[in-house]
């Protein structure tokens, strides 16, 4: 009807499981994976799955996620009682020492199987890349990229991105690790730090003591050991409240360009959080969907395989319409699109204003004060440079 045709000379694939979007973190918690629902209702509605490969994902198995998680850590995650039930005597102790139970991180009904699921459509989508069935390979459901060896943090509790990562290794011999979430990627970050074979780069907002996690200063660029092949191998971009599309864009396209010249990586994975939206409920930036999609498209152009994954993103009617029109870029529809969202779209009056691209006035009344200079860019921009001279291979 809307003339979405397959992409020519190339595939793209779309990796989701509706049982995931059923899982609640509680009533008032900002993470809803409940937006990965409005999401594909509006894919759905602009007909871009008879485009693409639609696979229905399945849970990473035990043996999967212990790829990159610890034994016990797993064994707690798959028994641990949700918070309402009653609990074992041995359990505060493991609770503390894991991060779960908290308001960030809470025990609810089916964790687990959430878990397990976001990560099955993360390791999918590397498969399909590893074995050349798809050049982007899409998983919406993943991209939790706080969660630790042994720990959860910051509504992650497993790696799913650092999981594909370690599939994509099997067959690539170098991945660019690139995250547009508006927190800093710590948890990729430190399980790749000792590899010169994965380039973490994050763009974040940085307010030490203000904002979560607190890490990703432009002096953070991997332990400055002599031995430790994984040096300069992590790109922090640490930026303030308010930054426009125009500075991103620019940011963004001189620093991967940089990158991609010198690091020439052999696969992407793209984390696409949403929270860096404008109007996010934890976000701090001035981005349009415009301008977050521009970052997408640019990777896309470097015509190197590709995952992109989802992540944060907490008004989801603004993750909606990003994480859609990314998918049409994906499988280079996005020309084509009608930008008034379909009458026939599901829950359509959830998006309040009609249009994929609302102003900033309509997604704000007011714009958030930029408090990024020229000036400040410049210096990340120098930095970055920097550290790519010592970038060899
Ligand atoms: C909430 O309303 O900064 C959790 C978390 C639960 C429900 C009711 C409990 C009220 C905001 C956040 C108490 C909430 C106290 N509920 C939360 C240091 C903090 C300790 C916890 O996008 N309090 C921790 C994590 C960040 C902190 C951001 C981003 C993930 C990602 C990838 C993770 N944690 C201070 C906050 C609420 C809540 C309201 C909240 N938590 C906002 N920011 C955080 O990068 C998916
Ligand atoms: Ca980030
Ligand atoms: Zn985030």
């Amino acid at each position: 009807e809307f003339g979405i045709t397959r992409p020519k000379g190339y595939t793209v694939s779309y990796h989701a499981n509706p049982e995931m979007e059923k899982h609640h973190f509680g009533q008032t918690h900002p993470m809803k994976p409940w937006r990965l629902t409005l999401t594909k209702s509006l894919v759905s509605a602009y007909g871009m799955p008879f485009a693409m490969d639609n696979y229905n994902t399945r849970a990473a198995t035990y043996e999967e996620l212990n790829s990159f998680h610890a034994s016990d850590y797993l064994d707690y995650l798959a028994s641990a009682p949700a918070e309402d039930m009653p609990r074992d005597i041995d359990n505060p102790d493991k609770e503390v020492r894991f991060n779960l139970g908290g308001s960030d991180c809470p025990l609810f009904h089916g964790l687990y199987d959430y878990c397990s699921m976001s990560a099955g459509g993360s390791l999918d989508a590397a498969r399909k890349i590893c074995n050349k069935q798809s050049d982007i390979a899409i998983a919406w459901g993943g991209g939790l990229h706080h969660a630790k060896r042994s720990e959860a943090s910051g509504f992650c509790y497993i790696n799913d991105i650092v999981v594909a990562v370690l599939q994509l290794l099997r067959c690539f011999p170098r991945v660019l690790y690139i995250d547009i979430d508006v927190h800093h990627g710590d948890g990729v970050e430190e399980a790749f730090f000792s590899t010169d074979r994965v380039m973490t780069v994050s763009f974040h907002k940085y307010a030490p003591e203000i904002f979560f996690p607190g890490t990703g200063g432009l002096d953070d660029n991997g332990p400055k050991s002599e031995h430790n092949p994984g040096a300069h191998h992590a790109i922090n971009v640490p930026l303030n409240d308010g930054i426009t599309d125009e500075q991103y864009e620019h940011l963004f396209q001189t620093i991967i360009g940089k990158i991609n010249e010198v690091f020439r990586p052999s696969a992407i994975a793209l984390q696409c959080g949403a929270d860096s939206l404008a109007g996010d409920r934890l976000g701090r930036f001035n981005l349009q969907v415009q301008g977050h999609a521009a970052c997408v498209e640019f990777c896309k152009r470097l015509n190197i395989p590709m995952i992109m994954f989802g992540g944060g993103g907490y008004t989801p009617r603004n993750v909606a319409r990003a994480w859609a029109f990314e998918t049409s870029i994906a499988i280079d529809a996005h020309k084509k699109i009608d930008p008034i969202i379909p009458q026939h779209t599901p829950w359509r009056e959830r998006f309040i204003h009609d249009t994929l691209f609302p102003t900033l006035e309509q997604i704000l009344g007011e714009p958030r004060a930029n408090r990024n200079t020229q000036k400040r860019l410049q210096e990340i921009v120098q930095h970055v440079h920097e550290q790519l001279r010592f970038v060899t291979h």
